[in-house]
């Protein structure tokens, strides 16, 4: 029986460690780990949670991608355990997006990142991958690889002007949607 984990919010130190490189993948100990992990990323409605966030550093981290009000076009991603991944190439193109973050609740900012990637990383069963990702996914790998070298998405924003309250965020995208359908009615 899989058990939700507690979510470290920002100001907690292990937020800020570099996490450390798994070797036993095939210990129980770890699978449970990471079953546990997915279960916390569904439980708290995540398309992402890396282990640090819940006080595990070790360099583990969750995807799970699915279409939303935002990125109505992302790929549906059954959650996928990425284990010691690395960034190998990234397009010069950045883009810049809303994101949230499950350890900094209630709030949203604009943050640019690159629009795609070439990443290699170790599956839970200790197969190694290389593959390309593009958008969202890309947006999410970043946001989670960064979570293992104790980086926050606030330190990679512009500007604290495009920091907005969740409550203002649903404001914006109720409105753009609004729009959206006005600009179909045509
Ligand atoms: O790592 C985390 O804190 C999880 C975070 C990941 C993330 C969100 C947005 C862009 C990049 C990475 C979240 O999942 S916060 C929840 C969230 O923003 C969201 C939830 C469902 C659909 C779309 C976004
Ligand atoms: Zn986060």
């Amino acid at each position: 029986m899989e058990k939700i984990l507690e979510i470290a919010e920002l100001g907690h130190p292990i937020l800020r460690e570099m996490a450390a490189q798994v070797k036993n993948l095939e210990d129980e100990e770890i699978q449970n780990f990471i079953d546990n992990l997915i279960a916390t990323a569904i439980e708290a409605n995540g398309v992402g949670l890396a282990a640090p966030q819940v006080y595990e550093s070790k360099r583990i981290f969750i995807i799970s991608s699915r279409p939303n009000e935002r990125y109505p076009n992302a790929p549906e991603m059954e959650p996928t355990a990425i284990i010691n991944p690395d960034i190998l190439s990234f397009s010069k193109e950045k883009e810049k997006d809303w994101e949230g973050c499950l350890s900094i609740p209630g709030i949203r900012g604009l943050v640019p990142r690159h629009k795609s990637i070439r990443v290699k990383y170790l599956t839970r069963d200790g197969k190694e991958i290389e593959s390309e990702f593009s958008d969202f996914i890309a947006r999410i790998f970043q946001h989670e690889l960064d979570h293992l070298n104790g980086i926050v998405f606030l330190d990679r924003m512009e500007s604290s002007l495009e920091i907005i309250t969740e409550k203002e965020y649903q404001r914006l995208i109720s409105k753009a949607m609004e729009e959206m359908d006005l600009e179909n009615e045509g």
